[in-house]
């Protein structure tokens, strides 16, 4: 013990003057000056090296924007990695964006992209000053691995490879040319004019990307955009013109929205990083696979059929409880049950693949579209054509399931086939086959955490259990009674049922109100709590008042 105690007592003696600060101090003083500017100098060249490579990066993503513009939007770079992002995210990360940022999930994901680019690039302009071979490879490289990630989208054709090819070539010549004139100006003595050439060139190209990027972009959206054909369509007559609903379809409160969602407020929910753009003229719909008769229509061909209105509230699976992803639209489109007729189906098939034309695969029962509901493919929303967002010219829908296993937008095949040999784009990322709607309940009004004044508080929402129906809804205060609210009138069995209660007599303080529904069926909604995976959230909407 003692020995040991000594022995690290001289080994501390014996270190103190390597470690005395007036030393070092000493030492250090005349070269500290020199030790800065040395820093300052590496500073200096790492920050030239990351605008380097951003002006590099930059030209590489414009170049190929416009080269898009040939190939086409999904093909160009930055969308086509995102849309490869999608496809690899997780079913937990796609729930989490689904919850953060909503609709604007896409726009969330295209700015991961383009920060992930302009590290990368920054970084690839910083080892291009120290490793210019090295550094040439790496973008060659990004621009082959991002040629792949093109050409393997399931919508892709062989001409998605130059986007990103052409991008990478543009960038790996910009950063050669762009990283010789800032070595050249870091050799170079002051005055000599390398500066003004190396700022000028890195300037003067950033600013020629900025314009073509932007440029190919509004070209790229423009030549693509199919609004102006969807602004002629002329839409058919259906076969009997459906009645407006009564107006007692909506309670009159404020604030609760109203029985039909605008086109504007509808959700939307779909993998698209770019909305497909479908031109009715080139539009046609396959049906195969398990029929007799296996044929081919084109969009006029359509038109030929009987169409009818149907009203019908959609929802997605992706919706938590007391979610934003349900509305409801009146409909007109052709039922599905004649076109699988005309097919003829097999009778050991039991699934529709649908298939869009960004190559998202939807599996729904044979037998839902075969047992008298009213499944259609749809051209037109709340009146007007389909919006291009919506699955326009043409999308499917049942009454009655989830929107991924039913409503696929810019619908154009149909492959009659099973659910034992087919799975379906949501299937092998944990979600069911088959999903009908789940009974479900909101309180819309008034907000959660919101003041109410004392006395009279009038509580309205919506429900829904899409083609079972709603024949009741129910609100608790506080763990109290269950009391029935006031349902406002029915449309259809396929339609959401707004509701209202007046809590009278609500005492000041904060309050707890919860809600439940009852289905067609009779069935009350469970209160289970369960998430979205696999097939549909389940529990009751519980909001807080504050009554003052
Ligand atoms: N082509 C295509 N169709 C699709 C989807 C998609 O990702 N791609 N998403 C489905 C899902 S999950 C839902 S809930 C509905 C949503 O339709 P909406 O965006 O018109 O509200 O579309 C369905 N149809
Ligand atoms: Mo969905």
């Amino acid at each position: 013990m003692s020995e040991e105690q000594r022995g690290g007592a001289r080994g501390r003696a014996a270190e103190k003057p390597a470690a005395d600060p007036g030393g070092e101090d000493a030492e250090q003083e005349p070269g500290s000056g020199t030790a800065r500017t040395r820093w300052v100098a590496l500073g200096g060249r790492i920050a030239r090296g990351a605008l380097v490579g951003l002006v590099a990066g930059g030209v590489g993503l414009a170049v190929g924007e416009l080269v898009s513009v040939v190939t086409g939007k999904a093909s160009s770079p930055a969308v086509a990695a995102g849309q490869w992002a999608i496809s690899i995210t997780p079913t937990w990360l796609e729930q989490f964006a689904i919850r953060n940022f909503g609709s604007n999930d896409k726009t969330a994901l295209l700015t991961g992209v383009y920060a992930t680019l302009a590290v990368v690039a920054a970084a690839g302009g910083v080892l291009a000053r120290v490793r210019l071979t090295i550094a040439t490879l790496l973008a060659v490289a990004f621009g082959v691995i991002g040629a792949i990630v093109a050409v393997t989208r399931p919508a892709a054709n062989t001409s998605w490879l130059f986007p990103s090819l052409l991008a990478g070539l543009a960038a790996t010549l910009v950063l050669r040319r762009l990283t010789a004139l800032s070595r050249k100006e870091s050799e170079a003595s002051a005055g000599s004019g390398e500066r003004r050439r190396f700022l000028l060139g890195t300037l003067g190209t950033a600013a020629g990307a900025l314009v073509a990027g932007y440029g190919g972009d509004k070209w790229v959206n423009s030549r693509s955009s199919v609004s102006a054909a969807r602004a002629k369509e002329v839409l058919p007559t259906p076969k009997t013109v459906l009645p407006e609903p009564p107006a007692s379809v909506h309670p009159n409160v404020r604030g609760l929205g109203p029985f039909f969602t605008p086109n504007s407020d509808f959700y939307r929910v779909d993998t698209a990083l770019t909305v497909p753009q479908v031109d009715p003229k080139s539009w046609k719909l396959k049906i195969h696979g398990m029929v007799d008769r296996p044929f081919e229509i084109t969009f006029d061909e359509l038109l030929s059929y009987a169409f009818e209105e149907h009203d019908m509230t959609l929802t997605c699976v992706s919706n938590p409880v007391g979610g934003p992803y349900v509305g409801n639209a009146r409909w007109l489109g052709t039922p599905l049950a004649p076109l699988l007729r005309r097919a003829g189906v097999h009778s050991g098939a039991d699934m529709i693949l649908s298939t869009s034309t960004d190559r998202m695969t939807i599996g729904s029962p044979v037998e839902a579209v075969l047992d008298g509901r009213q499944a259609m493919l749809a051209i037109a929303m709340n009146g007007e054509a389909l919006p291009v967002q919506h699955g326009f010219p043409c999308r499917m829908l049942i009454p009655g399931l989830y929107g991924y296993v039913s409503a696929t937008k810019w619908v154009t095949d149909l492959n009659i086939t099973t659910f034992a040999s087919s799975d379906a784009y949501w299937t092998p990322r944990g979600y069911s086959p088959q999903a009908p709607v789940k009974t479900a309940s909101r309180i819309d009004v008034p907000a959660s955490g919101a003041k109410v004044p004392a006395g009279t508080v009038v509580l309205a929402g919506t429900a829904w259990a899409t083609h079972r129906g709603v024949n009741a809804v129910e609100v608790q205060i506080d763990n109290g009674a269950w009391r029935e609210a006031t349902l406002a009138a029915s449309d259809t069995p396929d339609t959401w049922r707004q509701w209202s209660y007046q809590w009278a007599n609500a005492p000041k303080g904060s309050h707890k109100v919860r809600v439940r529904a009852t289905d067609g069926t009779g069935t009350v909604q469970t209160s289970v709590v369960q998430g979205v995976v696999p097939n549909g959230s389940t529990g009751y909407h519980t909001i807080t008042v504050q009554v003052s």
